[in-house]
């Protein structure tokens, strides 16, 4: 089987920063009137799905990695501020490279009882920020926003 530890570091970020670059350009055409909005109660807001792309990494740069570095918990940060949101999103995956420079990523790290390695998480956060940009495009097109190509 190949070996996908093959792939660079450089390749993944590189691939991470353009996708982190479309959810910034999904939330750039987002207008704040729909920040509160959810296709239904119990779901998440839009504003809450874009706080959702920076607490994570931060939890797992926090709790995992103990990077030194401050996880704040989704509710007690602001879904109504776009400024706010845009700044979390691009802290939180600036941050994310600080650590991936120096980063052991074939290091074992116990997550939901399971030993999954460094490269395991940044494959499952990658996978985590596409996830939620669909969905984040699918909630702008049920309002009739044109979301940015991907
Ligand atoms: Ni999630």
């Amino acid at each position: 089987m190949k070996n996908l530890q093959g792939i660079s570091l450089d390749t993944v970020l590189l691939q991470w920063r353009a996708l982190r670059e479309s959810i910034r350009e999904c939330l750039r055409v987002t207008p704040d009137e729909l920040l509160g909005w959810a296709p239904r109660d119990g779901m998440r807001t839009l504003g809450q799905l874009y706080v959702h792309f920076s607490s994570p990494l931060d939890w797992w740069l926090t709790n995992s990695f103990k990077d030194g570095g401050q996880w704040i918990p989704s509710i007690e940060r602001p879904s109504d501020d776009k400024t706010k949101l845009d700044n979390d999103i691009v802290a939180s995956f600036e941050r994310m490279e600080r650590y991936l420079i120096s980063a052991d990523l074939t290091r074992m790290y116990e997550f939901k009882g399971e030993q999954v390695s460094g490269y395991w998480i940044i494959l499952h956060l990658f996978e985590h920020d596409s996830h939620h940009r669909g969905q984040v495009i699918t909630y702008l097109r049920m309002n009739g926003i044109n979301p940015p190509q991907v």
